[in-house]
Formats: C-alpha cells, sequence, structure tokens
C-alpha cells in the first residue's frame, strides 16, 4: 500500500502544476500589498484548484487524494444531491452556531456569580410551544425535498435502455439486453497492465488510474436513460457510482432497479459499497459515457469481438479529442 501512497501524492503533485494562477495575471503588482486575508483566501484558492484539477474531461469523475465533499455531478439526480447535502449543511450549521451561542451564554449569565438568586421558574407554556413547534417546522422543511429526492431516485423513468450489473467476488459483470446481449466482465487492471495499457495508447496514468481502472469499460450513450438491473452472483456486493447519485446493493438471487442518465462525456470511476470479502476495494466500476454514434458503432461489434470493438471505440475517442483540438486553434 505504500506503492499507492506514493503514487496518489505523485498525482496530486502532478496536478498541481495545472494550477491556475491563484490571483490572476497582475499577481506581482499586488504581491506587496497582500494581507493576511489575502494569503488565506489564495491558499484556499490553491487547495479548491488542487481539488478541481482532475475534472479534465477525460478523466470526468473520480476518487481523488485530498478531496473534500462530493464528486462533480454528471446526471441530475446527482446535482439534486449536491443541493440537498448544501441545504442541510446550512440549517446543521445555523443549529449548531445556535446551541454553541445559547451554551457559553447560559454558563455565563447564570453562574453563581452573575446570577445569586436563582428563579424558581419551572415551566413557560410559550417557551415549550416554540421548542417543539419549532423543530418540527425544521424537520418538515428538510423532510420535503428529501422525500422528492428519495422517489425521484427510486422511480425509474421510461428507460432508452437496459444494462444487467452482476457483482461477483471480486469483478462486476455486465450484460446489455438490448443489444445483442452483449455480456462481458470487468476486472481490475493490475500495474503491469496498466503500464502495458499506456504503453500501447499512449495514454498517462490519469487514463488508467490505480485501483479504478478496469479491463472492460461499462458503456453507455449520453443523454440516455438507463435503467440498471443490479444483482450478484455469490455474496453482497453493491453498485456505487458518485458522479451519478447511483448506490444500489446487489444482492445474489434478487434484482434490484436503479436508473442513470448521464450528461456529460467522460470516464466515470465509482467501487463496490458493501464489504464482500478479501478483493472488495479491487473491484472497481469504471463506466464510459460517449456519444450515441460511438456507442452504436461499439454496440454493433462488442457482442462478437469485445476487443476490437474497445479499440475501435478508443480510436474513435481520440479522433474526437484531436478534431476537437483542430477546431479550437
Ligand atoms: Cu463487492
Amino acid at each position: 500500500m505504500c506503492a499507492h501512497a506514493h503514487r496518489s501524492s505523485r498525482w496530486f503533485q502532478e496536478a498541481g502544476h495545472n494550477l491556475p494562477p491563484a490571483h490572476g495575471p497582475d499577481r506581482s503588482e499586488t504581491k506587496t500589498s497582500m494581507t493576511i486575508a489575502n494569503r488565506i483566501a489564495a491558499s484556499f484558492a490553491v487547495l479548491l484548484a488542487a481539488l478541481t484539477a482532475f475534472a479534465s474531461p477525460t478523466l470526468a469523475a473520480q476518487p481523488t487524494p485530498w478531496a473534500l465533499g462530493l464528486q462533480e455531478a454528471a446526471t441530475e439526480v446527482m446535482e439534486h444531491i449536491h443541493w440537498f447535502e448544501t441545504f442541510t449543511l446550512i440549517i446543521i450549521t445555523a443549529i449548531v452556531i445556535f446551541v454553541l451561542v445559547l451554551m457559553v451564554y447560559v454558563c455565563w449569565r447564570f453562574s453563581e456569580k452573575n446570577n445569586k438568586t436563582p428563579s424558581k421558574t419551572t415551566h413557560h407554556a410559550m417557551l415549550e410551544v416554540v421548542w417543539t413547534v419549532v423543530p418540527i417546522i425544521i424537520l418538515v422543511v428538510i423532510a420535503v425535498p428529501s422525500f422528492r429526492l428519495l422517489y425521484e431516485e427510486a422511480v425509474v423513468p421510461p428507460a432508452d435502455m437496459t444494462i444487467k450489473a452482476t457483482g461477483y467476488q471480486w469483478y462486476w459483470g455486465y450484460e446489455y439486453p438490448d443489444h445483442d446481449d452483449i455480456d462481458f466482465l470487468a476486472i481490475m487492471l493490475q500495474d503491469d497492465e496498466r503500464l502495458e495499457r499506456m504503453e500501447a495508447t499512449g495514454g498517462s496514468e490519469e487514463d488508467f488510474p490505480r485501483l479504478l481502472a478496469v479491463d472492460n469499460d461499462m458503456v453507455v450513450p449520453v443523454n440516455t436513460t438507463i435503467r440498471l438491473l443490479v444483482t450478484a452472483g455469490d455474496v453482497l456486493h453493491a453498485f456505487a457510482m458518485p458522479a451519478f447519485g447511483v448506490k444500489m446493493d446487489a444482492v445474489p438471487g434478487r434484482i434490484n432497479e436503479t436508473w442513470f442518465r448521464a450528461e456529460r462525456e467522460g470516464v466515470y470511476y465509482g467501487q463496490c459499497s458493501e464489504l464482500c470479502g478479501t478483493d472488495h476495494a479491487f473491484m472497481p466500476i469504471a463506466i464510459r459515457v460517449v456519444s450515441q454514434d460511438q456507442f452504436d458503432a461499439w454496440a454493433s461489434v462488442a457482442a462478437d469481438d469485445l476487443g476490437a470493438a474497445n479499440e475501435m471505440l478508443a480510436q474513435m475517442i481520440r479522433d474526437g479529442e484531436t478534431a476537437n483540438e483542430l477546431a479550437q486553434n
């Protein structure tokens, strides 16, 4: 695991090289008058930039060293989860500050020194109504968007296609019943395999992240509603894709249903989220979101020759990126 820690810190540093200047182009002029507040703000900007520097198009979302908060959303559901997280964070922060201030005030105001003759009051009807009703109102205010979000996650809208994901000790299997029964396994790449692929494709470490990259990505078209059936072949697993707001138990002998509609192309990484044995940490989930044309081309070949389909897809993505770069220049 030492090797991993070392590599992680290298990623972090490499990402740091791409940081935008924290203060914009006129950094040198303002340097002398930089106040402490500016310095603190600058530190936060650098930290924030370091944390978000991984969000390049080829690397849409994945766990990163030192990350805080939730991954960037790639679906509407995840955007709503982000909103709900911020919303509840504001409420809980206000409550914590209120209680803290109240406690400090009470400790000071009603100490023996400041309050020599304590009041004998034991009931105060108005106060008791308020401290019962206000928490009820707060809970209702939280419950309404919470249930709306749960409903949005749980009820699968009319789907454009179906994919079945099966958890095994310790890899995932994917089936595409609507597309000639494409059926393959996705197994985590070992370090030597990652090196081989980097050499073969001219890709970087970012293209094959350690403990996340797999041999065969799940491929889905962008802006397509996908019904995901989740089950397991041996023990309990869980299919989790943070950027999509998806987490579903994979239970042997039972099929669970969830859905997602990815709105941005790229590769997204998740992990098994139910402790399932020795290699629980080594059965990542990689979903490659591509354009409809790219998906159609991949799907037409994948049932017969998955390797060829994946190579063709990788080439199409590289060609697309080159075309984009040319268009920008
Ligand atoms: Cu598992």
